[in-house]
């Protein structure tokens, strides 16, 4: 006991007391503490208390440094999957108004968009949403805090509001589900005039002319949606666009966008931003392909350089909690386990799992039952589909075709490719050149598919359901003799016959 005083000498008196009841008597405030109500931690902290646990959630969130700041419920929720996708969606309706002219709609001038109605309607839908998942967490009896906590020891986690006032909570377990937060560049002066992805979707003005900077998804769907409302939007790419995504079909989407409108710097790293007294931003970067120097002026620069785990105000290192030195995330088993007993981590905190909402969900729903003892079952992340919201939608599940080559050779697999056209896009006379599937199989055996990719009109859409095919271990084969639905583009995915290896035109003709 006396080592126990020592070692907490720091804290406040209530702090020591709650420790030693509970060294005492074994008993916890709660079973559960999760810190992040994000997507993964509010699916933990909701199913671990409907199973009957004592739970209380943490949420807390610590404004961007433009000041912009929001409610419960994470990155999802609040600055990204749900705004993104509501603000591509704007986008998308300024195309079709385009088409609309084609199928007969008298639409009598260049239509218009206005950011603060746009803004206003998606940050309206956000705060219904915040406040739907207050109200869950109270009919579900989740104790909610808008507190930041931290963890004191492997059952314990100090827990502070907005205006300092200090709690600790003691739980029998502990999940830690605090995603991450955009980075900013360390080596740009005037860094501080950017915005990034937590900003943008809660301006209350347009961004007029924009650089978004990186060519992630998130860059490439900001520039996408900004874009589509009219806007001048020019995206600086450093290296490749979607690094990690299958490249064949990153050209696509990037030519797409190009004739789009969106505008490229390819190869191209930003040196210097300088606020101009009209407070226009004057960018200066160095094109690497010509060591050139180069300046234009903007209103708005977006960082879209990456993300970086939410892991500094956990206090972490003083428990041992281990991290992954490069990337700060934490280190986590297949039961998303710590490095210490009773802490948990998962979501975007996790190394080495995908940064999806979907995923952390389902791993924060399989996490309490498993803490609930209701369950062994791990979260299988194999085969996890995805969609980049860009303007020609880009959805996938497994590998990309050069990871596939890498991993099984070239003549390992089998490629199958169609370049199909959409039917909506024939008497809105769009250009369908970006329109294309392809499906990657072992060469050897029954063709089990092991990469889909498809660009297109509501990619994820069609891709959803074709991932259940994948997760059930599809072959090139149950592929067609499944039965299309016509005329849809999905369909295309049941007729693909092409081989990359033959050189045929993969062209889809006819009906
Ligand atoms: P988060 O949702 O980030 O939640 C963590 C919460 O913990 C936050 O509220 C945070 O403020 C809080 N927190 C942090 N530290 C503390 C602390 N010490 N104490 C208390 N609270 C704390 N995914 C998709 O699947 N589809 C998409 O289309 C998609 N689009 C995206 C678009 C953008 C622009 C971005 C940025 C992300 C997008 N994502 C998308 C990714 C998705 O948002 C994340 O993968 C998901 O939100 C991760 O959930 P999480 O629970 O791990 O963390
Ligand atoms: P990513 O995927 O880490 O991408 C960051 C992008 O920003 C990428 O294009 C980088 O180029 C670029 N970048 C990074 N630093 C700079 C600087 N200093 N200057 C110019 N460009 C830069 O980040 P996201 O947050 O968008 O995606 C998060 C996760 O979502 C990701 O891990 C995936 O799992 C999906 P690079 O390719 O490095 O040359």
């Amino acid at each position: 006991m006396a080592a126990l005083w020592k070692g907490r000498r720091r804290w406040k008196t209530n702090s020591y007391f709650k420790v030693l009841a509970r060294s005492l008597t074994g008993k916890y405030d709660y079973d559960l503490v999760v810190i992040g109500g994000g997507s993964g931690g509010l699916a933990c902290s909701k199913e671990a208390a409907q199973l009957g646990q004592k739970v209380a959630v943490l949420d807390y969130v610590e404004p961007s440094a433009k000041g912009t700041k929001w409610g419960l419920g994470g990155t999802c929720v609040n600055v990204g999957c749900i705004p993104k996708k509501l603000m591509h969606q704007a986008a998308l309706l300024g195309t079709a108004v385009k088409d609309a002219k084609k199928y007969g709609w008298q639409i009598p001038e260049t239509p218009s968009h206005d950011w603060g109605t746009m803004a206003g309607a998606v940050q309206n839908y956000v705060k219904s949403l915040n406040w739907g998942h207050r109200v869950q967490l109270n009919d579900k009896k989740v104790k909610y805090l808008n507190m930041k906590g931290s963890l004191v020891d492997e059952h314990t986690v100090k827990a502070f509001t907005k205006a300092g006032k200090e709690t600790t909570l003691t739980a029998s377990n502990i999940v830690i589900a605090t995603g991450g937060r955009p980075k900013c560049p360390t080596n740009v002066p005037g860094v501080e005039h950017g915005i990034t992805s937590d900003d943008v979707f809660w301006l209350r003005n347009s961004p007029g002319k924009t650089l978004v900077v990186g060519a992630s998804y998130v860059g490439l769907e900001c520039a996408g949606f900004l874009t589509g409302i009219g806007l001048d939007a020019t995206i600086m790419v450093r290296s490749v666009a979607l690094r990690g995504f299958d490249q064949q079909m990153s050209g696509l989407v990037t030519d797409y966008m190009e004739a789009y409108g969106t505008k490229f710097a390819w190869k191209c790293v930003p040196r210097r931003i300088d606020k101009l007294p009209s407070g226009a931003l004057q960018v200066t970067w160095t094109d690497t392909q010509t060591d050139s120097q180069h300046q234009d002026t903007y209103d708005t620069v977006l960082w879209a350089v990456g993300r970086a785990p939410e892991t500094k105000a956990l206090g972490l290192d003083k428990l041992g909690v281990q991290l992954n030195k490069e990337t700060g995330k934490i280190i986590v088993g297949a039961d998303e386990s710590t490095s210490v007993p009773n802490i948990y981590a998962f979501g975007d905190i996790g190394e080495g799992r995908p940064e999806l909402t979907p995923t952390a969900i389902k791993a924060g729903w399989l996490l309490a039952r498993r803490l609930a003892s209701q369950s062994t079952q791990l979260m299988n992340y194999d085969n996890v589909p995805t969609t980049v919201f860009t303007p020609l939608e880009y959805a996938c599940v497994g590998l990309a075709e050069e990871e596939a080559e890498r991993r099984y050779g070239k003549d390992g697999i089998e490629v199958y490719h169609a370049f199909y056209k959409p039917l909506e896009f024939t008497v809105a006379e769009r250009d369908a050149s970006q329109c294309y599937l392809k499906v990657v199989c072992e060469s050897s055996g029954n063709q089990k598919i092991i990469g889909l990719h498809f660009t297109g009109p509501n990619a994820g859409e069609v891709t959803q359901g074709f991932a259940l095919g994948f997760q059930c271990g599809a072959t090139y084969s149950d592929l067609l003799n499944t039965v299309g639905i016509h005329p849809t583009c999905a369909e295309e995915m049941t007729k693909v016959h092409i081989t990359k290896r033959s050189g045929l035109d993969a062209t889809v003709t006819g009906c």
